[in-house]
């Protein structure tokens, strides 16, 4: 299907896991895409795919979202016809250990309030403006199980979460009118770099967190990106929540023995 064609997609953090997987999604349905995070080199080769398999029209990009001034001087240098982003899907996040907040490290805590907050608010502030002008768009937010429920050791990166949930929320009505619909996505245990990042690179720590049990993948959460952006104009999806089947809360996860 090419459900959205002639439709710009912006996506940071498209370099790994969910982002990377919405992108192939929107290629897959015709869409053009502007693909950000900090390493290009792999933005290049998805993009280099994608083009062979959907004959995609691409920009990619360098991003750091915690830096604001880059944040306006990636976007303010688009060509213009890409500077029109239809759908932009704020993805870019992490998650840097899981430590008691008494015995927490602050570059930690630093490192996810500057990207899942202040990156998310730093490309919003960029892109929405557009939209609201064109009187449409569509913003996608990537929440989390952990915007819903706080687990020991998630503290900083719960309250992260939690901060994208209300930012969410808030822009639903800051947005009422305009034709701007937002949404957010909140899923559970996927199964991408995130455990890896989390845990500075120790991928045996990170591997446990799926172990003896089926997490999601970043089709999965690709996929109801998807179901949210092609409802028609009047139906605006606010929050879905997806968890894998093993998985019922923070605290409640199936493993076989
Ligand atoms: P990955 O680690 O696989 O991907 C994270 C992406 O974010 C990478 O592309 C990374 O790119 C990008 N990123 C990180 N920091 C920055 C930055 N400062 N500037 C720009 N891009 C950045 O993890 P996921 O795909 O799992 O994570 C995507 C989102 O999903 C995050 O917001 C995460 O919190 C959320 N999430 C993940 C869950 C999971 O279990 N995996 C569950 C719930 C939510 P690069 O390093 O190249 O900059
Ligand atoms: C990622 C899901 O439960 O590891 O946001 O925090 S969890």
């Amino acid at each position: 299907m090419n459900r959205l064609t002639n439709t710009i997609v912006c996506i940071t953090g498209a370099s790994s896991g969910i982002g990377a997987s919405c992108a192939k999604a929107f290629a897959s349905e015709g869409a053009s895409l502007l693909l950000l995070a900090r390493r290009k080199d792999r933005l290049d080769t998805l993009a280099a795919d994608l083009t062979a398999q959907f004959g995609t029209r691409i920009q990619t990009a360098t991003l750091d979202v915690r830096n604001r001034e880059h944040v306006e001087k990636v976007f303010g240098s688009l060509p213009g016809e890409w500077r029109q982003i239809d759908i932009l899907v704020n993805n870019a996040g992490l998650s840097r250990g899981l430590d008691k907040l008494h015995e927490g490290k602050v570059q930690d805590w630093e490192e996810m309030i500057d990207t899942n907050v202040k990156g998310l608010l730093y490309v919003s502030r960029t892109v929405i403006p557009g939209m609201v002008q064109r009187g449409a768009g569509h913003v996608i937010n990537i929440g989390s199980i952990a915007g819903h429920q706080v687990y020991p050791g998630g503290n900083v990166y719960c309250a992260t979460k939690y901060a994208v949930k209300a930012l969410t929320e808030g822009l639903k009505m800051d947005l009422l009118g305009t034709g701007v619909r937002v949404c957010s996505v909140d899923p559970g245990l996927v199964e991408t770099e995130f455990s890896i990042v989390r845990y500075h690179g120790d991928t045996q720590r990170a591997a446990q967190t799926y172990v003896n049990m089926k997490p999601l993948g970043p089709d999965d959460i690709a996929d109801v990106v998807m179901f949210c952006v092609t409802r028609p104009p009047h139906v605006e999806i606010t929050e879905v929540v997806v968890l894998p089947t093993a998985q019922a809360s923070v605290h409640h996860v199936h493993r076989k023995s």
